[in-house]
């Protein structure tokens, strides 16, 4: 539980670190046209978002007004981008989007103005300057064939892989954002040519995974926001995710979850069925065996999220989730669970021969007996 002593004296530490931003956040938001109150609204949801009363939100107020106190080091490995590119490029910003822009983001491949040798200047600078005390978020999986050649980043051709483990290195805390870093990702699915892996699999450190592909701005800001507020990573589960947020089953708060009890899907897109708002099992969605909070916080300001636009959740914060998933609009109960983590529990399970009912309890069994990777 939130010790809120403890978390104002800690935010009255960070307060007194110099900042980066030239101005307070709460210009910045004003002049993206938002006032005080919603603000307040927003640190509201983010405290629910969190796991805490909402009567805590001028506490994450407050955290979110020094977060360009905390230095983070934001690196890219093999990946489309997208993670950061789905935070930062809405037509119109989000209070998440305008606080991940105040974070103190020392170096970020991709945002970073310096370019060549001056980035990697920068780089250098920020892992000594902050030795010990930056958050190392880490978005792309690390191609670990041929000792990493398949990625190189920079004037001096350093593999992902070794910046990677030379920035884990000493950083306080570390980040897995997106399904690539926390599990491979797409570049990972087989026949995974360049040997990628999560990031957690070559680093001899606590790793946070924050999986989607994308994770959702309130996933990430959120992570980032807790790391402030309590000075520690969250509590996570067998795949070292943020419980907050991915302790819950998509299908568990879905607003087709009435339609998908009463036996009523969609079974063509374009169909009376699929105007009616029907559930997406049967078009393929696996909200019901994963573990994501996508149902109850959405996108983008909580305006919509990909069963609400018609398509079903194809499972991007489960591990090696575009094997393991597809097809993606086909039910998983007319295939065999084929995980490549050797997911022999599942296979045994034999989904094929369950029920509608069934598949999501043995699903969920299945998923839920791998163990922590790393164990
Ligand atoms: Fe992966 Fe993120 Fe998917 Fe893309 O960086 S989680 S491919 S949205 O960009 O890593
Ligand atoms: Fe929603 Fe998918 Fe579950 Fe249907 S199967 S209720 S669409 S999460
Ligand atoms: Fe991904 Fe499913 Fe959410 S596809 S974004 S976990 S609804």
């Amino acid at each position: 539980m939130l010790d809120v002593k403890k978390v104002k004296q800690r935010i009255e530490e960070l307060r007194k670190l110099p900042g980066i931003a030239s101005k307070p956040l709460s210009e910045v938001l004003e002049e993206n046209g938002f006032t005080r109150r919603d603000f307040l609204k927003w640190a509201g949801t983010m405290a629910v978002a969190l796991g805490l009363p909402a009567s805590f939100a001028p506490v994450i107020a407050e955290a979110a007004e020094v977060s360009d106190r905390l230095p983070v080091i934001w690196l890219h490995l093999a990946e489309c981008t997208g993670c950061s590119e789905s935070l930062l490029r809405t037509a119109s910003p989000t209070i998440d989007t305008l606080i991940f822009n105040y974070i103190n983001l020392e170096y970020h491949d991709t945002i970073m103005a310096a370019a060549g040798w001056q980035a990697e200047e920068n780089y250098e600078e920020a892992v000594k300057k902050y030795k010990g005390r930056y958050i190392l978020c880490v978005e792309g999986a690390a191609p670990t064939k041929d000792n990493g050649d398949f990625l190189t980043i920079g004037p001096e051709a350093e593999t992902g892989l070794h910046k990677l483990k030379r920035a884990a290195k000493d950083a306080a805390a570390i980040i897995a954002v997106g399904a690539c870093s926390s599990f491979g990702g797409i570049q990972a699915a087989y026949p995974n040519p360049t040997g990628a892996v999560g990031i957690y699999k070559v680093l001899d450190k606590m790793v946070v995974n924050v999986p989607g592909c994308p994770p959702s701005d309130r996933n990430i800001v959120g992570t980032i926001m807790y790391v402030i507020l309590y000075g520690q990573l969250p509590a996570v589960d067998n795949f070292n995710r943020p419980k907050f947020a991915y302790g819950m089953r998509i299908h568990d708060l879905c607003e087709r979850r009435g339609h998908f009890d009463a036996g009523e899907f969609v079974e063509e897109f374009g169909s009376q069925e699929a105007m009616n708002g029907f559930c997406l099992y049967k078009m393929g969605c696996k909200g019901p065996y994963t573990f994501n909070n996508c149902s109850r916080e959405r996108f983008n300001q909580h305006t919509s999220w990909p069963v609400q636009a018609g398509h079903g959740c194809i499972g991007c914060s489960e591990p090696d989730f575009w094997d393991s998933m597809a097809p993606y609009e086909e039910p998983l109960a007319n295939h065999k669970f084929e995980s490549v983590s050797a997911d022999a529990t599942a296979d045994k399970v034999g989904i094929t021969i369950l029920t509608i009912a069934g598949v999501a309890i043995a699903a969920h069994a299945a998923i839920s007996a791998i163990k922590n990777p790393k164990e």
